[in-house]
């Protein structure tokens, strides 16, 4: 008989009930590929994984068909909080929303007042970790990610300490380190929870993010880069002393992509679909992505592509620059995506400056994006830091060859001269000329070709990454029971 591991997976959003940023799509895609694994490839061992995330707003608002599952509550210091749990299938997973008074006082997803989210989501952790307890499921592992979830870790250890919750491994994922959340002293001790001591900065030591790291048994991370430049005064915001004693428990595991929602073989969004063998077939992407954008129809003008959201850790500012900076090459640019006004602005500004060939798109459209992956040439990710990064594997995906900054999963993911072009120093510079040698290797058609079939060739799969999240589950449960 195959053993079961009980997973349950924590996280703020999940596609495709609640989409912000990256999180909800791994959220939405690993446990899937992680119950989809056949027993056979991961020691007989047959999983299943379950979701939680807030009822936020605006699930409630579209009226997602959900089955009530259970309610309970909460004892707090001023009156005991009431938990509503429903359900919703993604396919075969199970996905648990849990909802309540700190939820429902909160109308989005992350709120711009700190007291409201340390609130809603302390409440959401624990909430969660209770609920495994009402469901009388006993999960394996606690698979929380980022500092939304990350009081669920913590209130796990201070539970197991009361010989509560004994063979329950606990793992905290950080898909962006400088997130580390509000100070929840005060909601912890309503809860009952006291602030351990720890061997967290002090600064660091009143915060959800730190407090789960701290409380963990393994640290995830969703690049090897990343885990390595966590370790840094660089990117380790402060927290780099604390997590190099923590190295040994430290896991950067790669995100993968949906490979059949991102299929340029099958993608409606595209004029025409297109494979590694009939690449040619791609060329009327251009063109009509060209035609859409009001850009000449030349399939010879290399077209730049940009798909972000407009903050400065994604580098859009250093894109605009270098575009300038290599005015007097011939090459089109397209800019998809919203977020910092000044950003946006500023690409706007570059549109009005050079009209005849750039297009700043001010919004977020699922379609253009596609469009832009499959027609455009390069793709532009020039972020100051990425844990993963997911466009720059749809990119390859769709033959759009990536220029990015050697970082993270950047780096981890786009291979010099087979797949794209890195640039080391996150500068205007650095990235212009990396620019620039992709603009040289593009005529030669020859080459050009290999660098997208390679691309295209690449295994972005979840089921890849889900195999050695099977394989961290496994050595944190055997560490536990040793
Ligand atoms: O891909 C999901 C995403 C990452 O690099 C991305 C990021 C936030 O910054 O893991 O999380």
């Amino acid at each position: 008989m195959p053993k079961t591991m009980n997973v349950l997976f924590l996280a703020a959003e999940a596609s495709p009930f609640v989409k912000i940023g990256g999180l909800a799509d791994v959220a939405g895609s690993l446990p899937r590929a992680l119950r989809s694994l056949p027993a056979e490839s991961v020691d007989g061992v047959n999983l299943d994984v379950r979701v939680a995330i807030p009822l936020h707003a605006v699930i409630r608002a579209e009226a997602t068909a959900l089955r009530s599952v259970t309610s309970y509550s909460l004892p707090r210091s001023d009156g005991d909080v009431d938990v509503q749990v429903f359900e919703a299938r993604s396919e075969d997973l199970p996905v648990y929303f849990i909802g309540g008074g700190p939820v429902n006082a909160s109308g989005s997803v992350y709120s711009s007042r700190p007291e409201l989210d340390g609130e809603k989501y302390t409440f959401f952790s624990l909430a969660a970790l209770e609920l495994t307890k009402q469901l009388g499921w006993q999960p394996d592992v606690i698979h929380a990610n980022d500092w939304h979830a990350a009081l669920a870790v913590y209130a796990l250890l201070l539970k197991r300490w009361d010989g509560d919750f004994a063979g329950t491994a606990s793992v905290l994922t950080v898909h962006n380190l400088p997130f580390a959340g509000p100070d929840v002293t005060g909601n912890l001790a309503a809860y009952g929870l006291p602030l351990a001591q720890t061997d967290l900065p002090d600064w660091a030591h009143t915060l959800p993010l730190p407090l789960g790291l701290w409380a963990a048994d393994g640290i995830g991370t969703v690049s090897p880069t990343y885990a390595q430049e966590m370790l840094t005064p660089e990117y380790g915001v402060g927290l780099e002393m604390f997590l190099r004693q923590r190295a040994d428990t430290l896991t950067g595991i790669l995100n993968g992509i949906d490979m059949d929602t991102y299929n340029p073989e099958t993608d409606e969004a595209l004029t025409v679909n297109f494979t590694a063998e009939t690449l040619a077939a791609r060329a009327r992407n251009k063109a009509a992505l060209q035609g859409y954008l009001g850009l000449e129809e030349d399939p010879d003008i290399p077209l730049l592509g940009i798909v972000s959201r407009m903050e400065p850790q994604k580098g859009v500012d250093l894109a605009l620059k270098a575009l300038r900076k290599i005015r007097d090459e011939p090459w089109q640019a397209v800019i998809l995506g919203t977020g910092d006004r000044k950003l946006e602005l500023a690409a706007r500004r570059l549109q009005a400056q050079m009209p005849e060939r750039v297009r700043a798109e001010i919004r977020f459209d699922g379609q253009l994006a596609r469009q832009v992956y499959g027609g455009a040439d390069i793709f532009l990710m020039p972020s100051r830091y990425e844990p993963c990064g997911l466009s720059q594997m749809i990119a390859m995906r769709y033959g759009c060859v990536p220029v990015v900054h050697a970082t993270g999963g950047l780096k981890d993911t786009v291979k010099p001269d087979e797949t794209g072009f890195l640039f080391e120093k996150a500068t205007p510079a650095a990235l212009a000329k990396a620019i620039r040698q992709a603009l040289t290797v593009y005529p030669d058609r020859d080459r050009w070709q290999a660098l997208q079939r390679n691309g295209m060739a690449q295994d972005f799969s979840w089921t890849r990454s889900a195999k050695q999240y099977v394989a961290l589950y496994q050595s944190l449960l055997s560490k536990l029971t040793s």
